[in-house]
C-alpha cells in the first residue's frame, strides 16, 4: 500500500492486464470478489468421481453443460442478472471456451474501433504465443463424440462451406466450417487462468485478493485516489490508495464494470440517481457537481441467438451430459482420469462454421452456427429418440445492428433495460433467412430430422415467438465503448473520459460484436489495451 495500478476484475481482460503490467515492474493489486476456480489455482470444487485428484469443475472440459444444472451454481454473479461468472478468471472460468482468434474486422474503423488500433497483428500474436488454440483437446491427439460433427458437415457440404481450420485463417468466415477450437491445454481448461494468472502470480510485485469486491473508485474531480471494497480490514472504509502517479483498470466485465461507474458519480444521470437513493451506496457518492455524464450503458450488443433442435441415427447425445457429475460413463472417466483424454476433455461443441449475409438495408451481416450434441429444450410434437438428439444454434453476429442499453435497478441489480436483440427488424429477417438458407437441404442428409422446430411451426413463427431471454448468447460488449468524446465512455487510451487515471479492459469497451464467441477477441484486445496504457505518459 499504496499501489501504482489496482486491477478490478480477473476475467478475460483482467488477467491479461495484471499480468502485463506486472511484467512491466508495477506495484500491482489485483481485486477479484469470487474465490479459486481452476485446481492449479486452489480450487476444490469436484465431483465424487474426480475425488483423489486435483482436477475442479472447472478444469474438466466435459463438465462444462453441468454449469447451467448445479444445485449450488456459487460462481454466477447473484447481483447481475443474466449469466456472469464471478469466479477467478470470470467467464473464461465457466464458458464453453470456444476460442477463436480475431479477424482483422474484429478491431477495424468500420467496427467502431479508433484508427489507432488497427495494427492489431502483433497484440493477437502476443496472445497466440501465451495461450494456442487446439481444436483437438484430447491429449491423445484424436477427436471424440464426433457425431454431431459429421451430420452437420454433411448438411453444410449441400451448401458449398469450405471445410478449414477455422483459426489457421481467422479472416476467412464466409462459407466456412471446422471443429470447434477451445483455449484448452493438456486436456484441461486453460484460458487467462493457467496462462498469464500463473505468471501474473508469482511475481512480488503482485499482490492479489480474492473475495474482494469494488464497490466505488474514490476520487477527486477526475483524478481517482484510490478504489473502496467491502473489506474494512483493507484500509479504513475499505479504501485502497494509489501512488501520486497510479491508475485504475477496471476489467468487472460488460454489466460489473458500468455498475461500479455509477456507484463513482460517472454515467447518466438516471443510473446516479438510483445509487443516489440507495442508503448504502448513496452517501459514497461524490457531489452531484463532480458527476461525470457518459453514454455508459448504452450501445450495448449481444448476439441474437436461435436453437434447432435435430435428430440424427448416429448421433450420441450423450444423455444430454445428465449424467456426467453424478454417473459419468465409467470408461470415459477413467480415461480422462488416466491421462486428460477422451470425450471429457472437449467442452460440449463440435462444429462452427460461418456466412456472409446481405440485408435489405445494404449491409453485410455474418452468420455463425455451433453444432452440439444435447439440447437445452425440445419442442416438438414429433416422437423423437432423446438419444439421437443435436442442437444447431445460429448466432447474428459482426454487423448486427440492434443496440441496447444495460444498467441497475433500485436493488442496484444490473440488468438489461433495453433488450438488444433485434431492435433493428432487419437482424431478424437475416438471421431468419439464414435459417431457412441452412434447412433447405435437410431432406437430402439420410436420417436428419429437425424436430424443433417441428413442421407444425414455420420458421418465421418459431423466430418470432421465440422467448426473448432465450436469444441471450452471453456476449455483451458495448457498455463503456471506446470511440470519439461525445458519444463514447472511453478514448483510445482506453481511459474513462473526463478522468485523468481511470481505464477500461475489458468486454464493455468493444463497440460492436466481434467474429466468434469473444473471448480470443477480448484477451487479444487486452494485450493491444495494455500495452496503450503503458505507454500513456502520466503514469507511474
Ligand atoms: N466466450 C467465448 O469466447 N467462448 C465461449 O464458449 C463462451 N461461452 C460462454 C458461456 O458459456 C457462458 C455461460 C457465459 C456467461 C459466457 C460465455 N462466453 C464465451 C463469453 C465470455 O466468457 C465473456 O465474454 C468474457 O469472459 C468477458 O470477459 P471480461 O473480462 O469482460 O469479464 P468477465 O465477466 O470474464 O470477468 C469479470 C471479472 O470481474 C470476474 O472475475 C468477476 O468476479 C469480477 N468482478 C466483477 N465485479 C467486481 C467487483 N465489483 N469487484 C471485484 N471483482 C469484480
Ligand atoms: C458460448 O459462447 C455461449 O455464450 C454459451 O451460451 C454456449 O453454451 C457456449 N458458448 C458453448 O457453445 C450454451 C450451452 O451449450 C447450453 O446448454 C446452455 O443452455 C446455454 O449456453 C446457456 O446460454
Amino acid at each position: 500500500i499504496p499501489y501504482d495500478y489496482i486491477v478490478v476484475g480477473t476475467g478475460a481482460g483482467g488477467l491479461v492486464v495484471a499480468d502485463r503490467l506486472s511484467e512491466a515492474g508495477k506495484k500491482v493489486l489485483v481485486l477479484e470478489r469470487g474465490g479459486p476456480s481452476l485446481g492449479s489455482a486452489g480450487g476444490t470444487y469436484q465431483p465424487a468421481w474426480l475425488q483423489g485428484t486435483s482436477l475442479t469443475k472447472f478444469d474438466v472440459p466435459g463438465l462444462f453443460e453441468t454449469m447451467f444444472q448445479d444445485s449450488n451454481p456459487f460462481w454466477w454473479c447473484k447481483d447481475v442478472n443474466v449469466f456472469a461468472g464471478c469466479i477467478l478468471g470470470g467467464g473464461t472460468a465457466i464458458n464453453g471456451a470456444l476460442y477463436w482468434y480475431p479477424p482483422d474486422s474484429d478491431f477495424s474503423v468500420a467496427n467502431g474501433w479508433p484508427k489507432s488500433w488497427a495494427n492489431h497483428h502483433p497484440y493477437t500474436a502476443k496472445l497466440k504465443a501465451r495461450l494456442p488454440a487446439t481444436d483437438h483437446p484430447s491429449t491423445d491427439g484424436k477427436r471424440y463424440l464426433m457425431q454431431v460433427a459429421d451430420v452437420t458437415a454433411a448438411l453444410l457440404n449441400k451448401q458449398n462451406y469450405a471445410n478449414i481450420t477455422i483459426n489457421d485463417v481467422p479472416d476467412w468466415k464466409d462459407h466456412v466450417y471446422g471443429y470447434s477450437a477451445f483455449s484448452f491445454i493438456d486436456g484441461k481448461r486453460a484460458g487467462p487462468i493457467a496462462t498469464y494468472y500463473q505468471t501474473a502470480i508469482k511475481r512480488p510485485n503482485l499482490t492479489y485478493k480474492q473475495y474482494t469486491t469494488v464497490l466505488n473508485v474514490v476520487r477527486d474531480g477526475g483524478k481517482i485516489l484510490g478504489v473502496r471494497t467491502n473489506d474494512t480490514s483493507l484500509g479504513p472504509d475499505g479504501v485502497i490508495p494509489l501512488t501520486p502517479k497510479g491508475r485504475v483498470v477496471l476489467a468487472a466485465g460488460a454489466y460489473s464494470t458500468p455498475r461500479i461507474l455509477f456507484r463513482s458519480g460517472i454515467g447518466p444521470t438516471d443510473m446516479i440517481n438510483i445509487v443516489k437513493n440507495d442508503p448504502a451506496a448513496g452517501p459514497a457518492l461524490p457531489p452531484e457537481s463532480q458527476w461525470i455524464n457518459l453514454p455508459v450503458g448504452d450501445n450495448v450488443s449481444d448476439n441474437p441467438s436461435i436453437n434447432l433442435v435435430f435428430t440424427h441415427p448416429s448421433v450420441d447425445a450423450y444423455d444430454n451430459w445428465a449424467q456426467v457429475w453424478t454417473a459419468p460413463r465409467p470408461s470415459d472417466a477413467a480415461q480422462y482420469i488416466k491421462d486428460q483424454s477422451g470425450i471429457f476433455a472437449h467442452a460440449s461443441p463440435r462444429l462452427n462454421f460461418w456466412r456472409a449475409m446481405g440485408g435489405r438495408d445494404g449491409k453485410t451481416r455474418w452468420l455463425q452456427g455451433t453444432a452440439r450434441p444435447g439440447a437445452a429444450s425440445v419442442t416438438t410434437s414429433y416422437p423423437y429418440n432423446v438419444s439421437n438428439i443435436m442442437t444447431i444454434t445460429t448466432y447474428l453476429s459482426t454487423g448486427i445492428t440492434s443496440r441496447g442499453r444495460i444498467g441497475i435497478d433500485a436493488a442496484l441489480t444490473a440488468r438489461p433495460l433495453v433488450e438488444p436483440w433485434f431492435t433493428d427488424p432487419v437482424d431478424k429477417e437475416v438471421l431468419i433467412q439464414g435459417i431457412k438458407d441452412l434447412l433447405v437441404n435437410v431432406k437430402d442428409v439420410p436420417g436428419l430430422t429437425l424436430i424443433t422446430p417441428d413442421n407444425t411451426t414455420t420458421i418465421d413463427d418459431y423466430v418470432n415467438s421465440y422467448p426473448t431471454g432465450g436469444l441471450n448468447s452471453n456476449h455483451w460488449v458495448g457498455s463503456c465503448s471506446i470511440g470519439a468524446k461525445g458519444s463514447a465512455v472511453v478514448d483510445e487510451w482506453t481511459k474513462v473520459y473526463g478522468t485523468d487515471n481511470l481505464f477500461i479492459i475489458d468486454a464493455s469497451i468493444i463497440p460492436t460484436i466481434p467474429m466468434g464467441n469473444p473471448h480470443g477477441t477480448i484477451m487479444a484486445m487486452a494485450e493491444q489495451g495494455v500495452a496503450k496504457v503503458l505507454a500513456l505518459s502520466g503514469g507511474p
